[in-house]
């Protein structure tokens, strides 16, 4: 009889179990605004925007959202200067990175080229951030997946995820954001929308019906300086679809106040107008993951496949938000397995 041997199987097991270790030992650190690192495989659509400010000759960072081949949203003030309240960013000092999760592999070849800004015309500029929308034109299409527009407004209380490469960390005595903790790898973080009159109570008479706030009333999590522009996305129908954009807050994480997001049910008429083939509450959009958000931000694994497999998408990586989730059963049984047949061959050795 044919019999295979001992070492075999242990060398076996130890390759099955290697992937299971490197997960723990790789699980995402918390950080000090409350995110996590994630990756362009989770969110395929999140683009980097690097900044050239012809005024100062300095950088800043926006980020945006992959919404159609050609187009990226993002917020109207990144392309704005603070002292003057004026436009001054224009299409040539703008590279866009779509489809990268990590800053440190920024290169001319990933980068693309922006041919239009649009910014939304009713932008009340960088005084009072109403209808902080701004779609940039990329001079060729791109291939990856891209992020769907909800149609309604999310509910106070339900969970929202934000994505961006912002300052991670704030100075806890001055509670000012630290700038050289900007992100090198893609950040997400889960906080609830807030009713705009509650809001409105702990921002001041500013935040208009075109914005949302979200976050928790002890602070701890929140989007920061350099996420402006990013999505907010909430998880309905087994997809994540956008609902706002990262626009302002008073200092970051903060007790007692709350990140502000442009609205996206205020300007999908101008959305729609500009880019007819954007994907509203679709089927086929692909900005997934295989796990739903919950309240603590800690992952419930229930794997979901893709509605709709698009063009980019063959041999993609859907990972879980958490090492191990979806991967853990099956192969634990396999293992179960493997173990009991190496006992019954060594007996019968
Ligand atoms: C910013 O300047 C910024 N805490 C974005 C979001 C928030 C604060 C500042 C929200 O890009």
């Amino acid at each position: 009889m044919h019999r295979t041997p001992t070492s075999l199987i242990t060398a076996l097991l130890i390759l099955l179990l290697l992937p299971i270790v490197a997960s723990a030992v790789n699980k995402p650190q918390p950080r000090i605004i409350g995110g996590q690192s994630t990756s362009s495989s989770a969110w395929p659509s999140a683009t980097a925007l690097q900044i050239r400010l012809p005024s100062s000759n300095t950088e800043r960072f926006c980020a945006g959202n992959l919404i159609a081949p050609q187009w990226i949203l993002t917020a109207a003030h990144c392309f704005y200067d603070i002292a003057t309240n004026q436009q001054t960013v224009y299409a040539g000092d703008v590279t866009a990175y779509p489809g990268i999760d990590d800053l440190r592999q920024l290169s001319p070849e990933r980068g693309k080229t922006v041919v239009n800004i649009y910014i939304h015309p009713q932008f009340s500029g960088v005084n009072s951030y109403d209808f902080d929308f701004a779609l940039l034109e990329l001079a060729y299409p791109e291939n990856q997946p891209v992020a769907a527009l909800a149609s309604s407004t999310p509910d106070p209380g339900e969970i929202a995820t934000v994505i961006g490469w912002g300052v991670t960390a704030v100075n806890p005595a001055t509670q000012q954001p630290i700038h050289n903790s900007l992100a090198e790898q893609l950040q997400e973080v889960d906080v609830p929308v807030i009713d705009n009159s509650q809001c409105q109570s702990a921002m001041g008479s500013g935040i208009t019906d075109n914005m949302i706030c979200a976050g928790y009333p002890q602070g701890g999590k929140d989007a920061c300086n350099g996420d402006s522009g990013g999505p907010m996305l909430v998880y309905r129908n087994h997809h994540f679809i956008q609902v706002g954009i990262v626009s302002f807050g008073i200092g970051c994480a903060q007790p007692g106040r709350y990140g502000v997001y442009a609205r996206l049910t205020s300007a999908l008429p101008w959305i729609h107008d500009l880019v007819p083939q954007a994907q509203i509450d679709a089927a086929t959009v692909a900005e997934r993951k295989l796990t739903p958000p919950t309240t603590n931000g800690e992952a419930t694994p229930t794997p979901q496949a893709p509605a709709t497999a698009l063009k980019g998408d063959e041999g993609g990586a859907f990972t879980p938000r958490q090492g191990g989730g979806a991967f853990g059963l099956p192969m634990l049984l396999l293992l179960g397995g493997l173990l009991v047949w190496s006992r019954k061959l060594q007996r019968v050795a």
